[in-house]
């Protein structure tokens, strides 16, 4: 284990496996419409909302953050999990360097092309194995996994992990996300088995 690594709590749970999942070894692909072509030269991270100043972060500006190593496992609600990812790329606790966020900001939501998002409490948000991944073991993200950024959040079901991940919004009021309004759970806890609404 890499001594600047940040391992998400979970992954030391005697069974790693939450209730109603079943391991898989390959790494399935879901997500809802096409896999959008993404040319990092054109990819922008917006931060938006309840910040003193909206900002526009280019690719290049991205990479230039400080990045991270995250090593969790995943679960997606449709009951399978996979065990050991090591993520690599920007904490999410790096945008409270880029802007200032409004105290009454209790809400995050994440942004991807197609009309996808996702809602989370900042609390969760800001949890420190939480990460916009650029790599996963030891690769760049897959297109199909989320190339060229995607939104990691160990704690929760995938769904709530946008892939190809554009922009954050900070909000007062909770409101769902893409999933979220398709019966998907507002929060997300698999070890509370928050599945469906
Ligand atoms: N942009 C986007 N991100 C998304 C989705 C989506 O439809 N669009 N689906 C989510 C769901 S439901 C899951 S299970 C995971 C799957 O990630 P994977 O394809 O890398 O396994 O992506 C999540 N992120
Ligand atoms: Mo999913």
């Amino acid at each position: 284990m890499q001594d600047d690594m940040i391992v998400s709590p979970d992954t030391l749970r005697k069974d790693r496996v939450p209730p109603g999942q079943r391991l898989t070894d390959r790494w399935p692909v879901l997500h809802y419409g096409p896999v959008p072509a993404i040319d990092p030269a054109n990819w922008t991270l917006t931060i938006k909302g309840l910040v003193d100043k909206g900002r526009k972060i280019s690719y290049e500006e991205f990479m230039a953050l400080p990045q991270v190593k995250v090593l969790s496992d995943i679960h997606c609600v449709t009951t399978w999990s996979a065990l050991d990812y090591l993520w690599e790329g920007v904490s999410t606790s790096v945008v409270k360097d880029l802007v200032q966020i409004r105290p009454e900001a209790k809400y995050v939501m994440a942004y991807a092309p197609g009309g996808f998002s996702a809602n989370l409490p900042l609390d969760d948000f800001f949890q420190p194995d939480v990460l916009f991944a650029v790599k996963c073991n030891g690769h760049p993200l897959a297109p199909e996994h989320g190339y060229p950024v995607r939104l990691i959040v160990p704690r929760l079901y995938l769904w709530k992990s946008a892939k190809w991940i554009d922009g954050i919004e900070f909000m007062e009021k909770d409101r769902p996300g893409f999933w979220e309004s398709h019966g998907y759970h507002n929060h997300g806890d698999p070890w509370k088995e928050e599945r469906y609404s």
